[in-house]
């Protein structure tokens, strides 16, 4: 099957092409693409060497499958146009997310709800990503009234120029841009994304949206607040979870020990916990510090580590991927 990845020079763009390599997804052509400025560059797939070509020419190679991760702006001006040339467009950025005609997917959740018909598919943010991956087993057994969630987020999600910041920083390099407002080396900065009306950041309103919306439950509420650390491994969550029905935690390790994509690491007295550095190039989504809240009856608390460039984008969008090839999901005149 043709391919394109849209976006292919960026981190997550890099990852998307090592995901597709590693999970030995039927590509028969590459098409990466990516702005003016990197046309005719090459990227490495699976020890050959492919040309980067403008958007134009990928919409004219006609692949099945276009994966986009060229922010917010791009997809909202070419997604549509591969969309029209009958290609299925799995898209990273935000922009289509909340758009009610589309589909917002985490396979191990929603992915049955696709059809031939969503041209545009979005992926989730990342750090909702590997929230709700751990919460809807949970869900569907005991139902959750309410989510307090605290993020710790690599750098890695803001883009290279931010990884490039935090090694600056480090060295004492002070040619380097910063694209954060202060340093984020010995930091923390309790804000993600812009800020909004209500005080709360558009990431953190994107846990909240986002979950309903994937979740399919209007009723889960979610407060969240999210801070970016100086990592780069992925992103770690502290979730506190009200349910409506009382649980055991000895079948709350059963169900999350069967949910797809999930591993728990919870062994405190071995000191065995998710974290970012054993979380880093992994696909799956980890839990750990599994306990009751002594607070309150019904509730739980969580702490849940995923590599952000995967499972919180490369991984889960190519999921979507291989998912519409197994289900026949994408233009059969494109196969090969
Ligand atoms: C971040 N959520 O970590 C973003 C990336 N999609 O900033």
């Amino acid at each position: 099957m043709k391919i394109a990845v849209v976006g292919a020079t960026g981190l997550v763009g890099s990852e998307i092409l090592k995901v597709l390599e590693e999970r030995n997804f039927p590509v028969t052509e590459l098409i990466p693409v990516a702005s003016e400025r990197s046309v005719g560059k090459q990227v490495t797939f699976k020890g050959k060497q492919y040309t980067i070509v403008s958007f134009e020419d990928a919409i004219a190679a006609k692949p099945a499958i276009a994966i986009f991760s060229a922010g917010g702006g791009t997809s909202l001006e070419l997604a549509p146009k591969f969309a029209e040339a009958g290609i299925t467009v799995v898209d990273n950025s935000s922009a289509w997310r909340m758009d009610p005609t589309k589909k917002l997917v985490v396979p191990e959740i929603n992915a049955y709800t696709l059809t031939k018909e969503d041209k545009i598919i979005a992926n989730p943010n990342c750090s909702t990503i590997q929230m709700v991956v751990v919460l809807n087993p949970l869900h569907k057994r005991y139902g959750i009234k309410r989510v307090v969630v605290s993020t710790y987020q690599s750098v890695t999600g803001t883009g290279k120029a931010a990884v490039d910041q935090l090694f600056a920083e480090r060295t004492g390099d002070t040619s380097v841009a910063k694209v954060y407002p202060h340093p984020i080396d010995l930091n923390v900065l309790p804000h993600i994304d812009v800020f909004l009306d209500n005080g709360y950041t558009k990431e953190e309103m994107k846990m909240t949206n986002e979950t309903k919306k994937i979740m399919m439950d209007d009723n889960i509420a979610v407060t969240a607040t999210t801070v970016r650390i100086p990592t780069i491994g992925g992103h770690s969550e502290a979730v506190n979870i009200e349910f409506e029905n009382e649980f055991e935690l000895s079948e709350i390790y059963e169900i999350l020990g069967q949910a797809e994509g999930v591993v728990i690491q919870d062994d405190p007295k071995n000191k065995i916990y998710p974290m970012p550095l054993t979380a880093h190039g992994k696909d799956e989504t980890f839990v750990g510090r599994i306990r009751r809240d002594e607070s309150q009856p019904k509730t739980l608390n969580l702490w849940i580590v995923a590599d952000n460039l995967r499972k919180g984008a490369a991984t889960n969008a190519v999921q979507i991927a291989e998912y519409l090839v197994k289900h026949n999901l994408v233009e059969e005149a494109e196969l090969v």
